[in-house]
């Protein structure tokens, strides 16, 4: 089974759509293997967000990121990286598809609710940054049966 990295942002924990977010992952048939509600420091956020550290709105990005708590998940199952970027929907919600977390709660890229892992690299280096291994945890849930 594959992991990725999602969090909710300020934007969707301020505007009280933690639970709609974290339904909609559950509803798919992902699995929530470690979640934690945290504040994001400088530090942090410079290093989750470094692949932008050149881009015009990195310092925007730096600030929103950490201006109010975040809810920070590993998420797990088959393909997960691609299935939750798909529930997701594009970066910019103007772009997004009704029906994705973007598409029907964003108006903008700089206030786009969530964050998911684009790749298994990214993926790696995110939950890294974010969670010790101890906080990751290992258990069967009775419906896989139904999903797989
Ligand atoms: P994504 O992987 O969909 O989160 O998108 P990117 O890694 O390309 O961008 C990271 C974040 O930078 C986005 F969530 C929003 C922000 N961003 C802007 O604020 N302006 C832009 O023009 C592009 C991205």
């Amino acid at each position: 089974m594959e992991r990725t990295f999602v969090m909710i942002k300020p934007d969707g924990v301020e505007r009280g759509v933690i639970g709609e977010v974290i339904s909609r992952i559950e509803r798919k048939g992902l699995k929530i293997v470690a979640m934690k509600m945290m504040r994001i420091s400088e530090e942090l956020a410079q290093k989750h967000y470094a692949e932008h550290k050149e881009k015009p709105f990195f310092g925007a990005l730096i600030s929103y990121i950490t201006s109010s708590p975040v809810v920070a998940m590993v998420v797990e199952g088959k393909n997960a990286i691609r299935v939750v970027r798909t529930i997701v929907g594009a970066t910019n919600p103007a772009e997004a598809n009704p029906g994705t977390i973007r598409g029907d709660f964003g108006m903008d890229v700089g206030r786009n609710i969530i964050h998911a892992s684009d790749s298994p690299e990214s993926a790696k280096r995110e939950i890294n940054l974010f969670f010790s291994p101890e906080e990751i945890l290992d258990y069967e849930r009775a419906i896989d049966k139904w999903i797989y």
